[in-house]
């Protein structure tokens, strides 16, 4: 037996784990590593089973090329031999942008993911760059860059510290938090309750985190601004606010808060007027307070609207920016991300809708439009790193039957499931114990600052490579070096290119250092390794990757401490309070507003034992509240008249499901996971029981039209019984 320390990449929470392997290196057992100075030693039923994630035997272990209905299990050279001709073949046809490359949700965890993301982009040279970013997060990045400038400064709760936490839209409980590191949220809860806190939840769904908190109040999907606008109007008619920070636009926001009263809110959202102003007045009077909103608020029609809105909510009321209400983390890694430049979004637009590019990317939604429209810049090829889209996607079968037209399609990915099986390549990273892992992207959102880096547990076999190694091939196959060059190439080409400009920065850690000096004083057992300890290097700690491997459990960095003066970077050198480029949205909202409501609405429900897609493959994983049923309020259930199934339909397709009752939900609400659906995958345990595809309902033509992010939860649906 021996033991292991890691950190679980499975969520966004950094659990720092212990891991005992027997004399096999299988793991034998998973704990909480409770000497990690942040993690504490928490650990979920995920985390728990990492070994059995880990081990799946369905896991691919070597290239995967197909022909026709065929697969045959291929060497690298061959895969990588035949990901150039694909590609080539097209890019000489057709141009960079029949092209396409689409990142999903686990490249945020992975450190090849994350570091190799730009490169890869780059070296591509296509507008067609897709991302789970545009199913999940991108309302907040556009709000954040109109009202900043920084489209990444997004602050993090101070939940340790806050006296009042209101939650619009997540489900912290089962999902231990999102775009905010905080492990043990219930334990963090708990003592916020103890030292006489509170946490009041919006949601349509009294969800585990409904039920723990002081106050749940039932919300319309999709109405949420006008909620929010409520209390906005509230704050500002009853001179409640005070703002600390310099901002501009306070009196437009009065003028536009106008109409939004709190009876408005009553009506649209169904949340009672009265609670509107209550809200608005404990937001007011709270010692410290902190607003929060996941995707609830964002994958939403009007997403953009709702986060703007949450911001504005913390600086009226004076809490961004301070100590107990929302901040921004202060990571170990240089923040090559912070641009310094004002965020602009529209720098080019789709080829078939016209939407507009947002921080690199199209909106997820129309890639299908892209691949099934011809024309000069159809996509023809399509490079996918970790996403599983047709269950990912809104209206995932029309994109499932897109993907088959495709010349060219390779993915990286373990797994052959819904999406990869239209792949010509499938080149499969290591299993998760064989990477290093360190969480780049993470620990820009942990409620305290903090920092820990774990080393491979495992090494790889002879027949392996490692991801860092599969993307930077496939980066120097698009940059034109051919499927024969060295993998180093691409992070020498990195360092020298950072060091380059890092040296002559003054102030850097570096400054006036020779590149080839500095770059040879850099340490780690592999490319990414000596990466990650060049940006700790570059940081603002001055730690290296040495002090990190040094203490293993993770190094406490302390709380977070108000820092928005440095990332401010509007012209005006002040918040904006109600830039055009968001409050001219309002437009499109009061439309709604005025529109009938739809009798029922579909929204989504994330499992505390799965992760979107992928983890439905894993035994002890599967079963009792993890099942792929339509949650609905009896009394809906008596009024459409349904038995143990039901079809539900909207304007893009019909499920036939299994009904399960459930009081937590508001009637006229109806709610179905997503990720399920398997089907014309090999993985054995997941295609028992598959469920189905939630975004057979949802639309690829509804976005929220400031980011493009996809609409997922507020979809207008009909319910009847089945058979009928
Ligand atoms: N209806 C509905 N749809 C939704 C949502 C919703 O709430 N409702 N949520 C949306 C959101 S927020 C997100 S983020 C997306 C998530 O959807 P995706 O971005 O597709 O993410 P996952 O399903 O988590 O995983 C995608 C793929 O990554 C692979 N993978 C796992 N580990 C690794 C690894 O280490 N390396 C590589 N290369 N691949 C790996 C898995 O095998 C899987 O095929 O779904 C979106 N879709
Ligand atoms: N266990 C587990 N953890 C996960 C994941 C997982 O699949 N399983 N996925 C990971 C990913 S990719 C992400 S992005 C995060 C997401 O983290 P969260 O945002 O916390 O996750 P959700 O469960 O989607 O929470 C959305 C909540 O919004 C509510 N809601 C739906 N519509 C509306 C609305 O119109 N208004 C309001 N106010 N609320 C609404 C839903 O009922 C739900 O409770 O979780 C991550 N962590
Ligand atoms: S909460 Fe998240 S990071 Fe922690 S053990 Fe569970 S899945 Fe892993
Ligand atoms: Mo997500």
């Amino acid at each position: 037996m021996t033991s292991a320390l890691r950190t679980c990449p499975l969520c966004q929470s950094v659990c720092g784990l212990r891991l005992t392997l027997d004399d096999d290196n299988r793991v034998a057992r998973v704990q909480g590593d409770r000497d990690d100075p942040f993690t504490k030693g928490f650990i979920c039923p995920k985390g728990a089973s990492l070994g059995r994630v880990d081990e799946d035997p369905d896991r691919l272990r070597t290239p995967m090329v197909r022909h026709g209905e065929q697969w045959r299990q291929v060497g690298w050279n061959e895969a990588f031999q035949a990901v150039e001709k694909g590609l080539n073949g097209v890019i000489e046809a057709h141009g960079r942008d029949a092209v396409a490359l689409f990142f999903g949700n686990p490249t945020y965890h992975t450190l090849a993911g994350i570091l190799y993301r730009t490169p890869l982009t780059q070296s591509l040279g296509s507008k067609n760059i897709y991302s789970s970013g545009t199913l999940d997060h991108m309302p907040r990045h556009v709000a954040a860059g109109h009202l900043y400038g920084d489209a990444f400064a997004i602050a993090v709760p101070d939940l340790d510290r806050t006296d009042l936490l209101l939650v619009v839209g997540a489900n912290p409980m089962v999902t231990n938090g999102s775009l905010m590191a905080a492990p043990d949220f219930p334990g963090r809860l708990r003592a916020l309750r103890k030292r006489g806190g509170r946490m009041v939840v919006v949601d349509p769904r009294r969800t585990r985190t409904a039920e723990l908190a002081d106050e749940h109040l039932f919300v319309r999907p999709g109405t949420d601004p006008v909620l929010l606008l409520g209390i906005v109007h509230t704050l500002l008619a009853e001179n409640l606010t005070s703002v600390t920070l310099e901002v501009n636009g306070l009196d437009d926001l009065r003028a536009l808060a106008e109409e939004f009263t709190p009876e408005l809110a009553e009506r649209v959202c169904g949340v009672p007027a009265d609670d509107v102003r209550r809200l608005a007045r404990e937001l007011a009077a709270a010692p410290t307070a902190a607003v929060y909103s996941r995707i609830g608020a964002s994958t939403v029609e009007f997403g953009t609207l709702a986060q703007w809105l949450v911001e504005v909510l913390n600086i009226l009321t004076g809490n961004l920016d301070r100590a107990g209400g929302t901040m921004f983390t202060r990571p170990a890694a240089v923040e090559l991300f912070r641009t310094g430049q004002q965020y602009v979004g529209g720098n080019w637009h789709s080829r078939v809708r016209g939407l507009p590019e947002v921080l690199g990317e199209l909106p997820a939604a129309t890639l299908v439009d892209e691949i099934e429209t011809p024309g000069e810049g159809q996509v023809r090829a399509l490079i996918v790193n970790a996403a599983n889209m047709v269950l990912a996607a809104p209206n995932g079968p029309r994109l499932d039957r897109a993907l088959s037209t495709l010349d060219f399609m390779v993915c990286v990915d373990p797994y052959l499931n819904e999406t990869t099986r239209h792949a010509n390549v499938i080149l499969p990273p290591p299993r998760i114990l064989q990477m290093p892992h360190f969480d780049m992207l993470l620990q820009t959102v942990t409620v305290r600052n903090y920092t820990r880096f774990s080393p491979p547990v495992l090494p790889l076999g002879s027949d392996q490579l490692s991801e860092g190694d599969i993307l930077a091939k496939l980066t120097l196959i698009v940059a034109g070096a051919g499927a024969s060059a060295d993998p180093s190439m691409l992070a020498e080409g990195m360092m020298g290119d950072i060091l380059g400009a890092f040296t002559q920065i003054p102030g850097s850690p570096v400054e006036g250092r020779e590149v080839a000096e500095v770059r040879a004083s850099l340490a780690g057992d592999s490319d990414l390794e000596r990466i990650v300890d060049l940006f700790l290097r570059l940081g603002p700690y001055g730690l290296s990757l040495p002090d990190l491997k040094a203490n293993p459990h993770g190094i406490d960095l302390g709380h977070l401490e108000p820092r928005l003066k440095e990332l401010l970077v509007t012209p005006s050198g002040k918040v904006e309070l109600a830039p055009p480029a968001l409050t001219g949205d309002l437009a499109r909202l009061r439309e709604r507003v005025t529109a009938p409501t739809p009798e029922v609405l579909l929204i989504g429900r994330r499992q505390l034992r799965s992760a979107n897609s992928w983890l439905h493959n894993v035994e002890q994983l599967r079963g009792g509240s993890n099942r792929c049923t339509l949650h609905i309020n009896p009394a809906d259930v008596a009024r459409y008249g349904l038995g143990e199934r039901a079809v539900v339909r909207s304007a893009t397709g019909e499920l036939v499901v299994d009904v399960e009752p459930h009081e937590a939900i508001m009637p006229g609400v109806v709610s179905l996971p997503h990720g399920w659906g398997h089907a014309g995958t090999p993985l054995r345990v997941a295609i028992e029981d598959s469920g189905v595809n939630a975004n057979t309902l949802t639309s690829e033509s509804t976005v929220d039209v400031p980011s493009g992010n996809a609409v997922f939860n507020g979809v207008p649906v009909t319910v009847g019984p089945y058979p009928a």
